[in-house]
């Protein structure tokens, strides 16, 4: 009898990334088809990967390793690290890719375009299997919002996202409306292949007193900023900072950390001014009066004791410089708060040049790496978001700048309806009628 050599070709691989955190029959199809082709590696993307690109994940990366290893025709998981493939198709170069045929479009189909390019770099093939009708990965996210959102889960999600992101993008939110376009807005962002949101909603004195035609002198109590944030909440799920002024006396600051913990609020950041407040972007035009700094620890120190959850954060805000003070002064307090457990430290300043920011920064960082440090970047907004975040910042707000696009743009219509003596002059300059009635859908 002659032998002959049996040695079996090796198995083919196919690689199917998954970026979704919830699991359906759609991704479970993909599977299935790709099984056919050879030993299917899923791509799983990380939990940074998901919030960057996406939302903050429910499932985390470990559960949902632990998953897809026990799938009966899953060979292995890796992970991705991002939402292109180019990494891993380089260093796994798969035979096939497979994925579902509903990536044509928006921002996958960038995804696609890479996929196809490195596939061919190497001799590789793409399969695509038809799309699973009836089940949507958006609608079951949609399905999923309300649950996402009871107090809890949304307290929780700033110290996720801080630990998730490489920074947390926040803008101001002052009613219902704001809070809308804070949530929904969305653009592509080519240059990363994904879609860039805000992460989080200030809600800002200045801009909570000013829609109330109101001075930002602590003016507008805590029970009307409540209702600000109720009106928020009840229609969006993103988590929500306040700007908590000074804090008001300790006594009442510990009850106030309370109900906001309880609402749902994620952090409230408080200055260490006394008297009348004033807002910071007066800088030394206006009398503020920086607080003694072991009585503005006590009050951190209290308002942390006070607090029944983990999740809450109470964040110290400096306004050395705004009082013109100086680095020192707001180093020195910094390290006053940080011992007295502020979870965060804000730093603020009104200079243009960003110069004494970045200098804090570097300084703070010298025996502060970890703490988060919150920068509204109102008076220096040359810098882009992510040179902020290059020199240490881990949470940005865009402070006012809802309120100040909407003012100059109801005066103007409110004065050229005075001068024209009707409203038809204004019509192409107005959101339609037609579009007012549609733009907050029922809900079903
Ligand atoms: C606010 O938005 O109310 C603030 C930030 O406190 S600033 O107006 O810059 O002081
Ligand atoms: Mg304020």
């Amino acid at each position: 009898m002659t032998e002959t050599n049996h040695a079996a070709a090796p198995r083919k691989t196919v690689y199917i990334a998954i970026s979704s955190d919830i699991i359906h029959s759609g991704h479970m199809n993909v599977i299935e088809e790709g099984a056919k082709y050879g030993d299917v590696i899923i791509g799983l993307l990380t939990d940074e990967a998901i919030a960057t690109y996406k939302r903050m994940p429910i499932l985390d990366y470990e559960t949902r390793r632990k998953i897809f290893e026990n799938l009966k025709p899953v060979s292995r998981v890796v992970k991705q690290e991002t939402l292109s493939y180019a990494e891993n198709l380089r260093k796994l170069r798969p035979d096939y890719v497979v994925h579902g045929d509903d990536w044509k479009l928006g921002i996958q189909s960038m995804v696609r375009a890479e996929v196809l390019k490195i596939l061919k770099e190497y001799g590789g093939e793409l399969i695509e299997v038809p799309y699973t009708k009836g089940v949507s990965g958006e609608e079951l996210d949609a399905r999923l919002r309300p649950v996402l959102n009871t107090p809890d889960v949304r307290r929780a999600k700033l110290r996720k996202m801080l630990r998730l992101k490489p920074y947390v993008r926040v803008m101001e939110a002052s009613n219902g409306l704001s809070g809308l376009i804070v949530e929904n807005v969305k653009v592509e962002d080519e240059k990363n292949m994904s879609v860039k949101e805000y992460d989080a909603m200030w809600v800002s004195s200045l801009c909570d007193s000013t829609f109330k035609g109101k001075p930002d002198i602590e003016l507008v109590d805590l029970t009307s900023r409540i209702n600000t944030i109720n009106e928020i909440m009840e229609v969006t799920t993103k988590p929500i900072i306040l700007d908590g002024d000074t804090g008001g006396r300790i006594e009442h600051f510990v009850y106030n950390v309370k109900t906001l913990e309880r609402l749902g609020v994620s952090a409230v950041i408080i200055e260490d001014k006394t008297g009348l407040k004033q807002n910071s972007l007066f800088g030394t035009d206006a009398v503020q009066t920086l607080d003694d700094p072991y009585d503005f620890a006590k009050k951190i120190h209290a308002g942390k004791q006070a607090q029944v959850t983990r999740d809450f954060m109470i964040i110290a805000r400096l306004e050395s410089l705004i009082a013109g003070a100086g680095i020192e002064d707001a180093i020195r307090r910094a390290k006053i708060y940080v011992g007295a457990g502020a979870d965060g430290i804000m730093i603020h300043s009104k200079e243009k040049d960003g110069a004494e920011i970045r200098e804090f920064l570097r300084r703070f960082r010298e025996f502060s790496p970890e703490i988060p440090v919150v920068l509204v970047p109102t008076s220096y907004n040359q810098f882009y978001e992510d040179q902020l975040h290059e020199m240490g910042a881990n949470i940005i707000i865009h402070a006012n700048h809802l309120l100040r696009s909407a003012y100059p743009a109801m005066l103007k219509t409110a004065k050229k309806i005075l001068e024209c003596g009707r409203s038809k002059e204004v019509d192409a300059e107005i959101m339609p009628i037609k579009e007012v009635l549609t733009l907050i859908p029922e809900e079903k």
